[in-house]
């Protein structure tokens, strides 16, 4: 039955229900928001650097081997680095899933594995939580929301590898491609190895965030149409601040010049800022939940469904 439209009213009076939506920001406010980030890709591309220069602190480390007679990992080993940032009045936790190693052993069959299953433990972790018969007020989330997908800049194309990394993660994450070190290319490289890419990811049918839903406005839509023509966004990272025209700007210099990462003329670092916190933090993390973990959920619901539909195996018999 299609539900019968109701009459508005507006109050004789002064009610005071429109405050409903600085009560919600008040809570809100107070529990704080959690924000995680995993970063994959070679070692040495700048991962870490890149994530302190986005939210403008030193929250990792480079994880890399600096000395020639360090051992050489394995495996790859996964390490999260929490943090609590604040940006007046608003507390963003966040944790940064650190993924050194993949893609830089001879044989990288597979290497993948840890990084999906990590992925997938997180909402399985969720999930069981959520299903306790005494299910705390607030789960902690630590499902991974967005996955900073690192390109090798060398103005070719793909590696075999990165396209089939990429198409394990966009089934179970926001998968943002950028390309490294995007100072090391010229503007005509840059721009041809972009478009290379973007040929290549839909050759693949590699479908990365951001998705358009029935819910988009028209102005929503144009966003994502915007942020889809600069994916994979050619980035610089730099933790160290140079002078220019007198003014202290986050930057490397070197021989030639000095590349200012918040010029835009210089590189989409400033874009991706943007996209990941002004634009996109909110759609991110509810793209997650409701499509990234749904799928998960539903899957495994419907599995456990299916067990104990199953008869019981006889019992062997005496
Ligand atoms: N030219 C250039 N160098 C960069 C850039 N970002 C980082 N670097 C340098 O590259 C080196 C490695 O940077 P990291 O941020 O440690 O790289 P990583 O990907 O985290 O490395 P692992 O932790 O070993 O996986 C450092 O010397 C950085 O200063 C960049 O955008 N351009
Ligand atoms: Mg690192």
């Amino acid at each position: 039955m299609a539900a019968a439209a109701v009459e508005e009213i507006r109050a004789a009076t002064y009610v005071g229900f429109d405050s409903i939506t600085s009560q919600i920001e008040h809570k809100l406010l107070k529990r704080g928001f959690q924000f995680n980030v995993i970063v994959v890709g070679q070692s040495g591309l700048g991962k870490s650097t890149l994530i302190n220069t986005i939210f403008a602190s030193h929250l990792i480390d480079s994880k890399g081997r600096l000395e020639s007679d360090e051992p050489v990992r394995q495996t790859t080993e996964i390490q999260t680095a929490s943090h609590v940032i604040v940006e007046n009045g608003v507390r963003l936790r966040l944790n940064i899933v650190d993924t050194p190693g993949y893609g830089d052993q001879v044989n990288n069959e597979n290497c993948w594995d840890p990084i999906v299953k990590y992925i997938k433990d997180q909402h399985s972790a969720y999930l069981r939580k959520e299903l306790t018969a005494m299910r705390d007020r607030h789960i902690q989330d630590t499902r991974i929301h967005c996955c900073l997908f690192f390109i090798n800049p060398t103005g070719h194309s793909l590696r075999p590898i990165d396209i089939i990394v990429m198409k394990k993660l966009m089934e179970v994450v926001n998968v943002v491609p950028v390309i490294a070190k995007a100072d090391t290319l010229t503007l005509e490289e840059r721009t041809k190895f972009k478009e290379t890419i973007r040929g290549e990811l839909l050759h693949h049918s590699i479908r990365l965030y951001p998705f358009d839903t029935d819910e988009n406005d028209e102005e929503e839509v144009q966003l994502n149409e915007s942020i889809r023509s600069i994916i994979p966004f050619a980035v610089v990272g730099s933790e160290r601040n140079v002078i220019i025209d007198g003014k202290a700007v986050r930057g490397r210099k070197n021989r030639w010049g000095v590349i200012n990462v918040e010029d835009e003329q210089h590189c989409e670092f400033v874009h991706l800022r943007n996209f990941l916190t002004r634009t996109h933090l909110q759609d991110l993390i509810e793209t997650t939940a409701q499509i990234h973990y749904e799928a998960f959920r539903s899957k495994q619901l419907l599995a456990l469904k299916d067990a104990s539909n199953r008869p019981a195996p006889a019992a062997p018999a005496a």
